[in-house]
């Protein structure tokens, strides 16, 4: 059967990313984004708490699963990135981008994920955005190529491994149609690049580890994600 998967930019091997297109990722985000608008947003108030709350809920959505799970997205990664076993690690992330006071012009600094993640070495981040993310406005910026170099000298934060460097030169703002989806390496330095336009963007992304990887076998499959349950939220009324 002839995939539908296409290249659209980058090369993974060489720069640490490639972002890959389907008529049917487009499809399925056109639907998360129906739904962000018709049912999150519609109960977005005055609270930008309510506000977050409600966005990391998009992440449970069923759409947004079946997209990282989507037979298109799996073949990829097995046949170009050549991932024996691909499963899921890690929950799927949303990052809500604006300059309103829910996105309160939040981002990430500079920063790669292995460290976040420990997991195979062979590991993929899978990132999609569901409105278009162009040169002007809120969006993505990554150094092409950062991974060679392995880990850069950074510190880990709560939001994560921050790199001491914050002025690269040689990135790329990258320009990706909604639905697509960038590839990265754990490794590739990236960043979100906040705007004081308007705009708003929201990305959801999703980290893939191979089971097959003997490395991180010999590492006895550990991982930096854990399921915790915060047993006092509703007794200490928290609203
Ligand atoms: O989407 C973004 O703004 C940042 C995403 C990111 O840095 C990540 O998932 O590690």
């Amino acid at each position: 059967m002839e995939r539908e998967i296409q290249v659209v930019a980058g090369d993974f091997r060489r720069l640490g990313f490639e972002i890959i297109t389907s008529p049917t990722s487009r499809e399925q985000v056109k639907t998360v984004r129906r739904k962000f608008e018709d049912r999150v947003l519609a109960k977005f108030a005055d609270n930008p708490v309510r506000n977050r709350n409600l966005i990391k809920l998009l992440a449970e959505d069923i759409e947004v699963k079946r997209f990282f799970c989507a037979p298109d997205l799996i073949d990829a990664l097995k046949d170009r990135l050549r991932m024996v076993d691909p499963i899921q690690t890690g929950p799927i992330v949303t990052h809500y981008t604006s300059s309103n006071t829910t996105g309160n012009n939040y981002g990430l600094p500079y920063h790669q994920d292995w460290p976040s993640m420990g997991t195979s070495s062979n590991g993929v981040i899978a990132w999609t955005s569901i409105t278009d993310v162009g040169k002007q406005g809120p969006g993505l910026r990554i150094v092409p190529g950062s991974q060679s170099l392995g880990l850069w000298p950074g510190d880990q934060t709560e939001s994560g491994y921050v790199l001491h460097q914050q002025e690269i030169e040689g990135f790329l703002d990258l320009e990706i149609e909604a639905g697509d989806i960038l590839l990265m390496s754990p490794f590739l330095v990236h960043k979100t690049r906040t705007s004081s336009a308007p705009d708003w963007k929201l990305s959801l992304s999703c980290r893939f580890d191979d089971l097959e990887c003997s490395e991180w076998d010999k590492r006895n499959f550990v991982s930096a994600y854990k399921t915790t349950v915060d047993r006092q939220v509703y007794l200490s009324g928290q609203s």
